[in-house]
């Protein structure tokens, strides 16, 4: 009944990928540096919010490969790849029936997560579809319930979320699981039912599909992911992704760490300012992981012409070559 968890506690590394439109400004605005997470640029003063919604008119990722994206997974040793179907921008990265700000109506005009499926699905890398409740382009949208209007327009928000979750679960049934993002906020934290009936009716579209702990409101904090009762902890402290210290720490959890290349970015930053993270580094965090019965997944920022950034390339071919080395 529960195969799906047990494909996911044998998993051991993942991949992460965020992109999106944030990728196109990679950290910059009229040539100022942006100093907090890339994926997070449209919240900055220094860039208009008008001037964000409007990037979608420049994606055009003419070097999306998605072929050569998961051959280097399937290389560097990954079991699984999470990849942001819409980001807390809400652009999304599919054709969706339900918005308009999809790739759709950027230049580029192709789907996106279908071919990555595919090309993930060919070299047996299992696909998981990070969402963000969070839309801060949906005019339904709202962090706080306190009026009469904000909860008429946030049920329309609901009734959006679920129609687009059913609608990437219909377009690509080998999903094997959901990773929730964005479900922090005080109108979300009250929808404890509306989550469990769409959670339900999720697994009767896919059976023991896995969904993020995040997706439940009560269960926002320093766990993951749960499929029928289990729960999986990334270990969450501030920003910064701590790993577990003991075995006693985490018994009895199923739990996962994601984890950035460089401080605190996770989609593409054209300019790493900080620690950037050594393949060592990187391979004692997923030795650790897996010593106490987690996964480690490492992120991914493709650049807004969709080419993955060389420093990440020679990472990935580093702890690959470790990898066949210890198999
Ligand atoms: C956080 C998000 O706000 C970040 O942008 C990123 O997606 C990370 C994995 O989760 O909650």
């Amino acid at each position: 009944i529960d195969s799906k968890m047990s494909r996911w506690r044998n998993y051991g590394f993942g991949q992460f990928i965020h992109w999106g439109l944030y990728a196109i400004p990679g950290g910059h605005w009229n040539g100022e540096y942006y100093g907090g997470a890339a994926e997070w640029i449209r919240s900055w003063k220094g860039m208009p919010n008008e001037d964000y919604d409007n990037l979608y008119t420049e994606f055009d990722p003419v070097d999306f490969d998605p072929k050569a994206w998961a051959e280097q997974a399937k290389d560097m040793g990954a079991r699984y790849m999470i990849i942001t179907t819409k980001h807390h921008d809400g652009f999304c990265l599919w054709p969706s029936e339900f918005t308009d700000y999809d790739v759709t109506n950027a230049p580029y005009g192709q789907d996106i997560i279908g071919p990555l499926v595919e090309a993930y699905d060919a070299e047996g890398i299992d696909v998981y579809l990070y969402f963000s409740v969070m839309d801060w382009n949906h005019p339904g949208y709202r962090s706080k319930l306190e009026t009469a209007e904000d909860r008429e327009a946030y049920e329309g928000f609901k009734e959006f979320t679920r129609n687009q979750l059913l609608e990437l679960l219909e377009r690509y049934p080998s999903t094997k699981g959901l990773w929730f993002d964005g479900t922090w906020d005080a109108a979300w934290k009250e929808q404890a039912e509306f989550a469990d009936n769409l959670a339900m009716e999720m697994r009767e579209m896919i059976p023991g599909l896995i969904i993020g702990s995040r997706f439940r409101p009560d269960d926002y904090g320093n766990r993951h992911f749960d499929s029928n009762g289990d729960l999986m902890g990334d270990y969450e402290q501030g920003w910064e992704r701590k790993l577990p210290d003991t075995y006693e720490d985490t018994k009895g959890n199923d739990w996962d760490c994601v984890m950035t290349v460089p401080e605190n970015q996770w989609g593409y930053h054209s300019d790493w300012r900080g620690h950037v993270k050594t393949s060592y580094e990187l391979i004692e965090m997923l030795v650790k992981s897996v010593s106490l019965d987690g996964n480690f997944v490492m992120n991914f920022g493709p650049n807004g012409q969709g080419e993955i950034r060389k420093e990440e390339r020679q990472l990935a071919k580093e702890i690959g070559e470790w990898m066949h080395k210890n198999q």
